[in-house]
C-alpha cells in the first residue's frame, strides 16, 4: 500500500477528517541552462545530473534544457542575458563575475588553496555564502559553487619551469584584472579572452598558451593546438551556478526549493567526479602527445614572491575584512586538520 493510502485510511478509522495532502505549488517550467564547455566534459556530464535531478523531484513538470559549448553566448554574455531575464540559469567561472561582484575577485587569489576540500570549506562556508548572496543586488541568485579546479598552464613554444619561462608569451587569461596582473607580473604579454574564443585565437597564434584544469584542458581538446603543459597548480578556480533574479522571483518557493535541492545534488556530484577525472586526464593528454613538466616547490617559491603584490590588489578590490575572514577560515581548517 502506497503512504498516501495508508495515512487516508488511517485518518478514516480515527474518524478525523480526510486531510488532502499537500500539494506542491509546481507550474511547468522550461529552463536554459547554459554552459561553456563541451558536453563531453565535467560541466556537461553535471548539467545533466542537475537537469535529471530537477525532473526527478518536480515529477518532470520542470524541464532543464542544458546548453552547452557556449551556444548560448560566453560566460560574460551569459550572465547579461540572466540579469536581463532572457535566460533563466547558467553556470561559469567566478572570475568573469568580477565586473559585476567585485568581492568574487578573492577566488582569484594565487595560491589560496592547498586542497580541493580545503576549497568546498570556505565556499561552502559563512564567507563563500556572503559574497554568493551579494550577487542578488546585481539580478542574480547564486546557488551553489562547483570546482572548476587547480590552473594548469599550456603553451605552444616551450616547457615552462620557473617564473622567468612567462617571459614573452601571448597567454590568453579570463576576463579580469586579478588574472591580467597576475600574468603581467610573470612577464608574459597577457591577453583577456572569453574562453568560447579560446580554441581558435590558440589554434591561429594569436596566443601561444593558457591556463585551465587538466580536465579542461583534455575535454576542449586543446591538445590538439598546444605542445607543452606545465604543472602549476597556480590558483583554484571555482564555477558558480547562477539563476536570473527576475525569473526566480516570479517562481513558488516549492519550485525554488527543487532547483536548490537539484542544484546541491549536482555540486556534490561534480565535485567527486572532478577529482575523479582529474588523474585520468593528465594521463590522457600525455597519451596525446603533451610533453608535461612539473614546476618544483622552488620554482613555485619563485612565482608565489613575483605575483604576491596582487594580493594587495586583491584586498583592496574585495575589502579588508572578507579577505581577512577567508584567512581566518581558512587557518582554522588548517589547524583541525593537522
Ligand atoms: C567556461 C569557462 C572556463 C574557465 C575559463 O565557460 O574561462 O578559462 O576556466 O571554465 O568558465
Amino acid at each position: 500500500m502506497k503512504l498516501k493510502t495508508l495515512f487516508l485510511a488511517a485518518a478514516l478509522v480515527a474518524g478525523s477528517p480526510v486531510l488532502t495532502a499537500h500539494a506542491a505549488d509546481i507550474q511547468s517550467r522550461l529552463i536554459r541552462f547554459g554552459y561553456g564547455l563541451n558536453q563531453d566534459s565535467n560541466q556537461g556530464r553535471a548539467a545533466k545530473v542537475f537537469a535529471d535531478e530537477v525532473a526527478k523531484l518536480s515529477d518532470g513538470k520542470m524541464k532543464v534544457r542544458a546548453i552547452g559549448a557556449a551556444a548560448l553566448g560566453s560566460d560574460i554574455q551569459m550572465q547579461q542575458a540572466l540579469i536581463g531575464g532572457a535566460q533563466e540559469m547558467m553556470v561559469g567561472s567566478t572570475a568573469t563575475l568580477v565586473g559585476i561582484t567585485k568581492e568574487m575577485a578573492i577566488w582569484d587569489t594565487p595560491f589560496l588553496f592547498n586542497s580541493g576540500e580545503e576549497a568546498d570549506k570556505v565556499l561552502d562556508g559563512p564567507t563563500g555564502t556572503l559574497i554568493k548572496d551579494k550577487l542578488k543586488d546585481k539580478g542574480l541568485v547564486g546557488l551553489v559553487y562547483w570546482e572548476n579546479g587547480f590552473r594548469n598552464l599550456t603553451n605552444s613554444r616551450h616547457p615552462v619551469a620557473t617564473a622567468d619561462d612567462f617571459s614573452g608569451l601571448k597567454l590568453r587569461v579570463m576576463q579580469n584584472n586579478v588574472f591580467l596582473e597576475t600574468f603581467q607580473k610573470l612577464g608574459a604579454n597577457a591577453i583577456p579572452l572569453p574562453f568560447s574564443e579560446l580554441f581558435t585565437a590558440l589554434e591561429t597564434k594569436t596566443v601561444d598558451g593558457q591556463e585551465n584544469p587538466f580536465n579542461t584542458i583534455l575535454s576542449s581538446k586543446f591538445y590538439e593546438v598546444q605542445k607543452y603543459l606545465s604543472v602549476t597548480n597556480h590558483v583554484y578556480s571555482p564555477w558558480i551556478v547562477t539563476v536570473s533574479k527576475r525569473w526566480w522571483d516570479g517562481l513558488s518557493a516549492d519550485e525554488q526549493d527543487v532547483l536548490m535541492k537539484a542544484a546541491e545534488t549536482s555540486r556534490d556530484y561534480e565535485r567527486k567526479d572532478t577529482r575523479d577525472e582529474a588523474d585520468k586526464a593528465l594521463a590522457a593528454l600525455k597519451e596525446h602527445g603533451m610533453e608535461v613538466n612539473v614546476a618544483g616547490p622552488d620554482s613555485v617559491e619563485q612565482m608565489r614572491k613575483t605575483i604576491a603584490p596582487v594580493n594587495e590588489q586583491i584586498k583592496k578590490e574585495v575589502g579588508a575584512e572578507i579577505w581577512q575572514a577567508v584567512q581566518d577560515e581558512l587557518a582554522e581548517i588548517r589547524k583541525q586538520g593537522s
